[in-house]
């Protein structure tokens, strides 16, 4: 089973079109799956949108009335779908603003199944690509994931900050399980919680590969959620509380 956490803030231009796309991809492969979908204080019609699909589609809503940002609307999310899940599960997050093509998901569960315990659609893997980004955005984003590079180097792995993933749902309940509330930790600190995430798991010996992602970003016809300030912060933040730290003994997706 495949549970994909979709984050959801103001999307309604795109977002049906995406759950469509999701379920044909998956429908295609064969892969059962459920659509967890939060929708976090949209005043569009965000939520419109999600009655109308549930109605059809295996989506789940989770509903936040106040709008309380992403690192909650994540925490939610993970939950909900790590506490639904059986170990040989998987979980996909990826954005709702219809940037990150869903035609990579058969290929991430399928590196997952092969042994992987986190697989990341990157920007910088060969053949990976950003279009319709400023050079101002390109240049931050390549300096920050540099950064983490250096702070916490594993082989391969080279996009720490992209959202779109294929997680092992066993590592997941055992990121809940050892950091508790630590899991997911620096909310209210814009995106840091998207490279957090794959930090803790690096600490537990995660598996990791990329895959390459083409970023659409040129599609969006949503604003730009992303608070730079804050994001900044708490990368300054998740490095200073995580470098050093002695990985955390135990098999990587068990
Ligand atoms: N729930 C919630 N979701 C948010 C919030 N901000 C952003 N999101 C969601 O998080 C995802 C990322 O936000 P985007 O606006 O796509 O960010 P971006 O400018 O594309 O930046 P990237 O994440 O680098 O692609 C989208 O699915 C948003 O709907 C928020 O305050 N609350
Ligand atoms: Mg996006």
């Amino acid at each position: 089973m495949l549970y994909i956490v979709l984050p959801i803030y103001n999307e309604a231009s795109r977002l049906e079109g995406l759950i469509v796309k999701i379920s044909k991809v998956l429908s295609t492969s064969g892969i059962s799956y459920r659509i967890i979908a939060v929708n976090d204080g949209s005043s569009d019609s965000s939520a419109d949108v999600l009655s109308k699909v549930s109605a059809d589609l295996p989506v789940t809503v989770i509903t936040h009335k106040m709008n309380r940002g992403l690192g909650e609307t994540i925490r939610d999310g993970f939950e909900a779908a790590a506490e639904g899940s059986a170990d040989g599960d998987v979980i996909v997050r990826l954005d709702a603003d219809d940037t990150q093509d869903p035609s990579l998901i058969p290929q991430m569960y399928k590196k997952i199944q092969e042994g992987y315990d986190v697989v990341v659609a990157s920007r910088y893997a060969s053949g990976g690509e950003e279009v319709g980004l400023t050079f101002k955005r390109k240049f931050f984003s390549r300096a920050a994931n540099l950064l983490m590079k250096v702070s916490f180097p594993v082989k391969g792995l080279w996009d720490y900050s992209c959202g779109y993933r294929a997680y092992r749902a066993s590592i997941v309940k055992r990121a809940i399980t050892v950091f508790g509330n630590g899991f997911i930790e620096l909310k209210g600190l814009g995106f840091t919680v998207t490279p957090e995430k794959l930090v803790k798991l690096i600490r537990l010996g995660a598996r990791v590969a990329e895959v390459p992602l083409v970023l659409r970003y040129d599609l969006k016809e949503s604003q730009s959620k992303m608070e730079s300030y804050a994001t900044i912060m708490g990368y300054v933040i998740l490095i200073s509380k995580n470098i050093g730290q002695k990985k955390i003994k135990g098999e990587g997706g068990s």
